[in-house]
């Protein structure tokens, strides 16, 4: 290789291409850019999995990586959320003694965004996306360094797609010399509805398949944020498909727990996952928020141990990212926008067709019925136009994972008539009601039921099964059931 690094930055464009150039060992390294993150089962991601399982075992080794240092596996899980008091493990890591490194550890650790835990801050829930892509890009550009390998990418696991929705067979592997850096014992096994997910189940084969947990429907949803009643698809990705993917590998000591989850290295497959689902949707034409929302900044570690403060505007194209730009080798077909304008769904305030007949807070210990009262609002399907009918949640608290899926449905006045709604989870929600969004507004569920037959009645009630026993010390409870059109 005889270009010269200045021969090479004058001959290319922008600002964000030539930050991908790597120094290792005082060698220049010249990544390809944007690079391609690749299908785990394709050919060439079966290549990097090889990589990140040798990657992994090096960052789990203290004796290589200290868990001082911002590339060992330790500091990058507690970044996400830290499962033991986080004061107790900064001392332990780094001493009484202030130094670069514990503040950054102090910075950076715990932070994952937007799942609230009580004692935190307020959190804005419309940084579940970009937040995840930050932590997911710094943290493969650390394997790129441990590596020495500026080729590297970080494979997605595509369990949207029923021939991958078994858990990638190298993360199952415990005897293996170097598959067993991927291996976790206490992923879930066939109980509760869940799959055996290191025997290779499909993570959804034991859980009717119209429940849709793998499904990547959420791609047909028109815009970013919550509007009125309505999901946006930052929050519903997050609370669906996100969730249910966490809460179908591990329970609450391991990927269905928030501050366990990062320590499971499928974790990271996961995430480049949702990602490429966000890609797919902004490629097919739908917008981000603007205002603050794109200047906000999170601090991270660059793979030189350094603090950034990486700023949303900088992330929203993968293939323009300063440092580390990518792009995904597929993106998932996006359902054609609907005809319905922004500003229509936008217009009409919410109204309440029906609430519960008795109101407060349900607990969820095992099949509950909550009878609604019909306000004598009508219906969207009555109305006619661009409105919509929706079942709305809110007010979800648990002291932790139940470990259990809840399934939602709306019964009619014939007990034949049950429509099938969809399917909650309590992955990243704390107790108590502190779980704040920017506008003070808890997370919710919406689903819309526009085209229910259950409806026609006056008799409704809204039913919700667990998917098997809810552990009981984790007292999981919805605290308002409505139907609203809007
Ligand atoms: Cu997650």
């Amino acid at each position: 290789m005889t270009i010269s690094r200045r021969k090479f930055l004058s001959g290319i464009a922008s600002v964000g291409a030539a930050s991908n150039l790597f120094e290792f060992e005082g060698r220049q390294a010249f990544a390809q850019n944007p690079l391609t993150r690749f299908n785990a089962a394709s050919s060439q991601g079966q290549t990097m999995l090889e990589k990140y399982a040798r990657a992994v075992a090096k960052m789990n080794d203290r004796a290589v990586i200290p868990e001082a240092d911002p590339k060992s596996w330790l500091f990058q899980w507690y970044s996400h959320a830290v499962p033991k008091p986080k004061n107790a493990e900064l001392i332990r890591v780094y001493g009484n003694a202030s130094s670069p490194r514990r503040a950054l550890a102090a910075a950076m650790w715990d932070n994952c965004q937007a799942h609230h835990r009580p004692g935190m801050p307020p959190q804005d829930n419309r940084m579940f996306l970009p937040w995840h892509r930050m932590y997911v890009s710094y943290f493969e550009r650390i394997v790129r360094k441990v590596l020495q390998d500026a080729t590297f990418t970080l494979p997605y696991w595509d369990y949207t797609t029923p021939a991958n929705s078994a858990l990638p067979e190298q993360f199952r592997k415990p005897n293996d010399s170097l598959y067993k850096a991927l291996y976790r014992k206490n992923r879930n096994k066939a109980v509760g509805g869940m799959a055996d997910v290191n025997a290779g189940q499909r993570l959804d084969q034991n859980l009717p398949p119209e429940l849709g947990l793998l499904s990547p429907a959420v791609l047909s949803n028109p815009t970013y944020e919550d509007v009125g009643a309505a999901q946006g698809f930052c929050s519903s990705l997050d609370g669906g498909l996100h969730s249910n993917v966490h809460g179908l590998i591990g329970d609450d000591s391991n990927m269905g727990d928030v501050p366990t989850a990062a320590g499971d290295p499928i974790f990271w497959l996961h995430h480049a996952n949702i990602d490429r689902v966000w890609a797919s949707w902004n490629a097919a034409g739908r917008a981000n928020p603007a205002g603050t929302w794109l200047t906000t900044t999170f601090p991270f570690s660059d793979e030189n141990g350094l603090r950034v403060d990486a700023k949303v505007s900088d992330i929203v194209n993968t293939e323009a990212i300063p440092g580390g730009s990518y792009r995904y080798d597929s993106l998932l077909p996006v359902p054609a926008a609907p005809a319905v304008a922004i500003a229509d769904l936008v217009t009409p305030s919410p109204a309440v067709i029906a609430s519960q007949r008795r109101p407060g807070s349900t607990p969820l210990r095992a099949t509950v019925q909550i009878p609604l009262l019909r306000t004598g609002v009508a219906t969207a399907a009555a109305v006619g136009g661009a409105r919509k009918t929706y079942l709305v949640l809110r007010d979800l608290q648990a002291h932790g994972p139940p470990n259990v899926l809840f399934k939602v449905f709306l019964d009619g006045p014939t007990s034949s008539s049950p429509t099938p709604v969809g399917v909650i989870n309590f992955f990243g929600i704390g107790g108590h009601g502190q779980d704040h969004g920017s506008s003070g507004e808890h997370r919710f569920y919406s689903f819309d039921i526009t085209n229910s037959p259950a409806l026609a009645g006056e008799d409704l009630k809204v039913r919700i099964v667990p998917t098997g026993s809810p552990k009981a010390a984790a007292q999981p409870s919805v605290g308002s059931v409505s139907l609203v059109i809007q």
